[in-house]
C-alpha cells in the first residue's frame, strides 16, 4: 500500500501552490499527493510538466481528485450535459496521462455536491453507466483507473454502499473501472466498514481515510486493526489517501460543512506534526500482519 493525503489540508480553499505542498508531503514522508482534478484542465503544458518534474524528484505519486459540477454531471437528463461532463472528464484524463498520474477518484458518475433536484435513481444510473462505458474505454487507453466513489446519502443519491458499486462496476464492464471506499462515508452507509471492504475486492481500487468527522485517523473511533487486516485480506496493494478537513472557512468548509475549527487553532508546524502521526498510525495498523502495534 502507499500513503498520501488531499493537497487541501492545509487551506480552506479549493487552490493549491502545488510545488510547496508536494514537497512539504514527500519530506513528511508520503508516497501520494492526491491534486485537484479540475486544477489540471486550468494549468498550461508548462505548468503540467512543471508538476510532473516535482513530483517524480520528490519520489511522489500523483492521483487526481474530482467532484464534477451539475453542469458536467454525466449521469443528467438533458444529453448536451452529458456531454460535456465526458468531455470535461476526458480532458482531465488528457493532462493526467500528461503529468503520469494514473488513478482519477471521486464522484464521476454523478455531480458533487448533489443537490437533490432530481432523485430518479434508476434513470440517473443507467445514464451514468452509459457515460463511464465511453469514459472507462478512455481510460483504458491511457492507463488509468476510474476509480468512483462511494459517498454517503447527504452527497449523493446514486453510489451510497459498495454492494451498489460493485453493481455499477458490473454494469459499466471495464477492468479499469474501479471502486473507491472512503472509510468516513463507510461509517454513515454500511452495516460493517471491513466487510464493506472485502465485499469489493478486486474491484477496489482506491481508498480514502479519516474518521468520523474527517479529524485525522487515529483521533476518532473508527476500527483501524480492522480495517488494516480486510485490506490486507483483499491484497490491497493500492493507494491509501487521507482527507483530513480540520479547518473552517472558506470554500471547502462551505462543501464539506466544517462549522467550527477542528484543529484547536494550531499553527502550521503543529498541522504539520498531527498528519506526520496519523501517517505513522496508518502504516502500524495497515501494513503490520500482527494486528498492530
Ligand atoms: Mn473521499
Amino acid at each position: 500500500m502507499k500513503f498520501g493525503t488531499l493537497y487541501s489540508y492545509w487551506g480552506n480553499e479549493w487552490n493549491c501552490e502545488y510545488t510547496k505542498v508536494a514537497k512539504k508531503v514527500a519530506d513528511l514522508g508520503f508516497d501520494i499527493l492526491e491534486v485537484g482534478a479540475d486544477h489540471l484542465v486550468h494549468m498550461s503544458n508548462v505548468e503540467l510538466d512543471e508538476l510532473k518534474d516535482i513530483s517524480k524528484s520528490l519520489g511522489l505519486t500523483l492521483t487526481s481528485n474530482i467532484g464534477p459540477a451539475k453542469d458536467k454531471d454525466v449521469a443528467a437528463a438533458d444529453p448536451k450535459i452529458r456531454r460535456a461532463g465526458i468531455e470535461y472528464l476526458t480532458n482531465i484524463m488528457k493532462a493526467m496521462d500528461r503529468i503520469d498520474s494514473r488513478s482519477i477518484v471521486g464522484v464521476m458518475y454523478s455531480f458533487w455536491p448533489c443537490d437533490f433536484q432530481d432523485v430518479d435513481k434508476p434513470a440517473a444510473w443507467n445514464r451514468g453507466v452509459q457515460s463511464v462505458k465511453e469514459l472507462g474505454k478512455i481510460a483504458e487507453s491511457l492507463g488509468i483507473e476510474y476509480c468512483m466513489e462511494v459517498v454517503n446519502r447527504f452527497e449523493t443519491f446514486v453510489l451510497n454502499t459498495s454492494e451498489e458499486a460493485i453493481q455499477y462496476c458490473k454494469d459499466v464492464d471495464n477492468k479499469n473501472v474501479k471502486i473507491l471506499l472512503d472509510t468516513f462515508h463507510m461509517n454513515i452507509e454500511e452495516d460493517n466498514i471491513p466487510d464493506a471492504i472485502r465485499l469489493a475486492g478486486n474491484y477496489l481500487g482506491h481508498v480514502h481515510v479519516g474518521e468520523g468527522n474527517r479529524k485525522l485517523p487515529g483521533n476518532g473511533h473508527l476500527p483501524w486493526d480492522e480495517i488494516g487486516q480486510s485490506l490486507r485480506d483483499i491484497h490491497y496493494n493500492k493507494g491509501i489517501v487521507m482527507e483530513p478537513f480540520l479547518l473552517q472557512g472558506g470554500q471547502v468548509g462551505k462543501d464539506i460543512k466544517v462549522w467550527r475549527d477542528l484543529s484547536g487553532g494550531v499553527d502550521e508546524a503543529e498541522m504539520d506534526r498531527y498528519i506526520k502521526e496519523s501517517l505513522r498510525f496508518l502504516r502500524s495498523k495497515f501494513l503490520s500482519n500482527q494486528g498492530g502495534l
